[in-house]
């Protein structure tokens, strides 16, 4: 079968001349041979066998190139070959001859980010260019490597986040995690709570009556299919007990209240009906999303609970259970949520308040953001739970990047997230004293909290290019990262930032890429 396909977008763009190893995320072992391949304007991809449906899956739209694939080994100008002995199935091994590229794996993934590579490499060369003959080796220094995005303070839309996944799926980042519930919006369709989204998803942070913006189910299917196919899985989090207003004031039966400054900012974890409310949800988002893990949040309920103080419901629920306060009734409704999940067979994720509440350790995963409480991120570890490094510094990305800039966040001291701390995480600036090599650190995760990013072109801005550190950071072992010579890589990859449209701030010329207007200061 000979087909004309084309491929994944961006990758090949043969206008750019560059140097071969311009790699981003930067390969664990690259070793230079003499030699060199050729590029000419056809390229094909040739395999057999285990690979070969796997070429229609991922090699999609093209933009101004396309290639052919041929199912016959030894063929193509690129080859894909099945290795059984290659274990980890990210992993793969590349070959660059005079005359052909050839890729190994032991798994489709692995081939994936063999061809992430390869397309690197035959793109950055250029028609007529050249690539120095060597010999990669090469696979994730971790196994989750993530980015969340939150829609609820702004909603971004299907086209972004595809646009999101494009750049994940080059920058070989596996795990979308999609904060798609919070106060001011819910934005997934349930079918059994119509009203979660007919008045839950009114409205975001700068304007409380704007339009309601949701995902349906169908669009949820379609994102899901499009992350699966570059090898993405996407982990939904519906947020709970706090940061609920928008299904509390949709289905105020469950509402536990709020503060005088943040109104009905709670479930209300005194009524059994709450529980039966939430994990039917948790049920039909489950039907949506293949994951394993559900994260429930968890985060900042004593921002928004103190309703609970004088709640009946509440109340009886301290007395009949012994809670001495409300800290001890987050726990109880925690572990409640995590017995709901376990019984549907998810892994529960939480923000690390979660840490204290006495969760299973076999079906709990810790997400550490609060990097000025590096104790939990010691007692996450030493409990024995599975933990995500996502610290606010530097690993949230509606913190500013620039001094310059205005309308991000900052910490309290001034600190702030440039590339370069993104590029060096997890390092020892932020974890020190902590063992974080242990097989229970899964990995890192970047996220974009959107309360000061109200569209799109802000939103990549922010993203564009920390995205590609944070790539390097999830992938490349330290003994090969260097930020000069990412630096360099970054020359070209701006190019092709600026080939689709993406609107990034060129850390080098701060001048020539002002700051794009905030939601507010
Ligand atoms: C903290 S991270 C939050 C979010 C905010 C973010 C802004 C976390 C678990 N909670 O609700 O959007 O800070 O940086």
């Amino acid at each position: 079968m000979k087909t004309r396909i084309s491929i994944l977008f961006f990758l090949i763009l043969f206008s750019y001349l560059g140097q071969a190893q311009e790699i981003i995320p930067f390969p664990n072992h690259y070793e230079q041979k003499e030699g060199k391949l050729n590029v000419s304007k056809i390229v094909t991809i040739s395999t057999y066998g285990e690979f070969s449906s796997l070429i229609p899956e991922f090699v999609k739209t093209a933009k101004r190139f396309s290639i052919q694939a041929k199912e016959k080994v030894g063929k193509g100008f690129i080859q894909l070959i099945w290795n059984a002995a290659i274990y980890n199935p990210e992993e793969y091994r590349l070959n660059i001859t005079s005359k052909a590229i050839t890729i190994e794996a032991g798994c489709a993934n692995g081939c994936f980010y063999g061809l992430q590579s390869a397309l690197q490499l035959i793109s950055n060369a250029g028609v007529g260019g050249s690539i120095p003959c060597a010999s990669i080796q090469d696979g994730p220094r971790y196994e989750w490597r993530g980015l969340m995005l939150d829609e609820s303070r702004h909603f971004m839309g299907m086209k972004e986040v595809k646009s999101l996944l494009d750049f994940m799926a080059l920058y070989k980042l596996n795990k979308f995690h999609w904060h798609l519930t919070d106060s001011q919006g819910w934005r997934i369709e349930i079918k059994q709570y119509p009203l979660l989204t007919s008045i839950g998803a009114i409205g975001n942070l700068t304007d409380p009556n704007a339009p309601a913006k949701y995902y349906t189910q169908a669009e949820i299917a379609e994102i899901v299919e499009y992350a699966k196919q570059r090898f993405i899985e996407i982990i939904p989090e519906i947020d709970m007990p706090g940061h609920a207003s928008s299904a509390a004031k949709s289905y105020p039966e469950f509402s536990g209240g709020g503060s005088e400054r943040l109104p009905d900012f709670t479930f209300n974890p005194g009524k059994d009906g709450t529980y039966t409310f939430l994990t039917n949800i948790l049920r039909e988002v489950m039907t949506l999303f293949p994951s394993k893990y559900i994260h429930i949040g968890g985060d900042e309920v004593h921002y928004g609970n103190d309703k609970w103080n004088s709640l009946p419901d509440i109340q009886q629920l301290m007395k009949t259970h012994e809670l001495k306060n409300l800290v001890e009734v987050e726990h109880y409704f925690h572990n409640r949520m995590s017995d709901s999940i376990k019984s549907m067979g998810k892994t529960f994720i939480g923000w690390d308040e979660v840490v204290q509440a006495n969760l299973p350790i076999s079906n709990t995963m810790v997400m550490w953001w609060r990097q000025e409480r590096p104790e939990l991120l010691k007692e996450s570890i030493d409990k024995g739970y599975q933990v995500i490094l996502c610290p606010r510094l530097p690993l949230y990305f509606d913190f500013i990047q620039n001094t310059s800039h205005k309308y991000g966040r900052k910490w309290s001291d001034g600190k702030f997230a440039p590339i370069e701390s993104v590029y060096n995480f997890p390092g020892t600036e932020y974890t020190s004293g902590i063992s974080i090599s242990t097989p229970l650190v899964k990995g890192i995760e970047a996220c974009i909290w959107t309360e000061r990013i109200h569209t799109p072109e802000r939103l990549q801005f922010m993203t564009y290019p920390r995205l590609s550190a944070l790539s390097e950071a999830a992938w490349t072992e330290d003994r090969v990262k260097n930020f000069d010579n990412f630096n360099s890589r970054m020359n070209r990859m701006m190019k092709i930032y600026k080939d689709f449209g993406i609107t990034f701030f060129d850390y080098r010329n701060p001048d020539s890429s002002p700051e794009v207007e905030g939601a507010y200061l």
